[in-house]
């Protein structure tokens, strides 16, 4: 069964039968891998796309989204990128020489409580050593730069905890080993966020900026050019330490220091609803068409480059 992207937000089962269902449909094109477990023990799946011309080991773009719970619109942009991907013609040629590896849902157990429960939660479901606090934020529990209190929080009460020791999240875990595995071909990797109208390059944990920087801005400059013509509106790029606000322990600048990530990009797509986690139903096409503008012609601009 299809999904269609623009008329509902799904939760992490259906997103996973919907995967399920893609390797039926594609089976020369797709791959769907359990990397592992969430805390609550949910799948955590990750699709492979490639055009099923048979070469192995071509550099990969990967894309990850909902390490924060409440940001829905990262997972729904995530499976129009898939639909883009298998479904269009005219995108062939971003899988002529790259295959794409992508993760709807990281934080699998927030997700599900978000829509079972509390729809504005962020952090994982995994208890901490204060028994009233549950949950540790993702994207300050990865093992580069972890535990400064400038771009984190040691207190299990605060929505930026970055738990008791780096790595302590199975959800943390699944994605560094995905990384990881394509640690030796990582041309481009982006994790989808929201919100902001921002692609947010490394470092988050320091004010200076990678060896490459300059190359990433070239690429993110393309991304924000395209979004910026197509709607006449604003998105700002830079490094996410001085755009935004200094983070320790995030996947961005994992991906880069450790993963060996050419380009590193965490996309604030835009805000929508009342609290901009949460935009209406009827929002989504628009926001989905308008960031797929960007995605592509970050991933044009990577592949015009070639993989260095
Ligand atoms: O705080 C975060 O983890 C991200 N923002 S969000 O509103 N989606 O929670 C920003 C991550 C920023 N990355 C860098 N500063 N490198
Ligand atoms: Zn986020």
């Amino acid at each position: 069964h299809r999904i269609d992207v623009f008329a509902a937000f799904y939760n992490h089962s259906e997103i996973n039968a919907y995967m399920e269902s893609l390797v039926q449909l594609y089976p020369k094109r797709v791959q769907l891998k359990t990397f592992g477990w969430s805390y609550e023990q949910r799948a955590l799946k990750i699709l492979t796309i490639s055009n099923g011309d048979g070469r192995r080991n071509k550099p990969v773009i990967f894309i990850d989204a909902t390490i924060h719970a409440r940001e829905w619109i990262a997972p729904s942009f995530a499976l129009y990128i898939i639909q883009q991907l298998l479904e269009q013609a005219e995108n062939a040629d971003l899988l002529l020489n790259y295959d794409w590896v992508i993760m709807p849902v990281v934080n699998a157990d927030g997700y599900e409580f978000t829509h079972s429960d509390s729809r504005f939660w962020r952090k994982t479901r995994k208890p901490t050593p204060i028994e009233e606090h549950i949950g540790t934020d993702i994207n300050r529990n990865f093992g580069y730069k972890w535990g400064d209190d400038a771009g984190s929080s040691g207190d299990p009460a605060e929505e930026i905890y970055r738990g008791e020791q780096p790595f302590d999240q199975p959800e943390t875990q699944v994605l560094r080993d995905a990384l990881l595995h394509y640690k030796d071909r990582l041309a481009f990797y982006l994790s989808l966020h929201s919100y902001g109208n921002y692609l947010l390059l490394p470092w988050g944990h320091t004010s200076s900026f990678p060896d490459n920087y300059f190359y990433m801005m070239e690429i993110a400059d393309a991304g924000a050019m395209a979004i910026i013509q197509s709607t006449n509106g604003i998105y700002s790029y830079g490094s996410g330490y001085h755009l935004m606000y200094p983070t320790s322990g995030d996947s961005n600048d994992f991906a880069v220091a450790l993963a060996n990530a050419t380009v590193a990009i965490t996309m604030e797509l835009p805000a929508g609803g009342f609290l901009g986690f949460d935009p209406w139903v009827t929002h989504i096409e628009g926001i989905v068409t308008e960031s797929w503008v960007g995605v592509r012609a970050m991933a044009l601009e990577v592949i015009s480059r070639g993989y260095q």
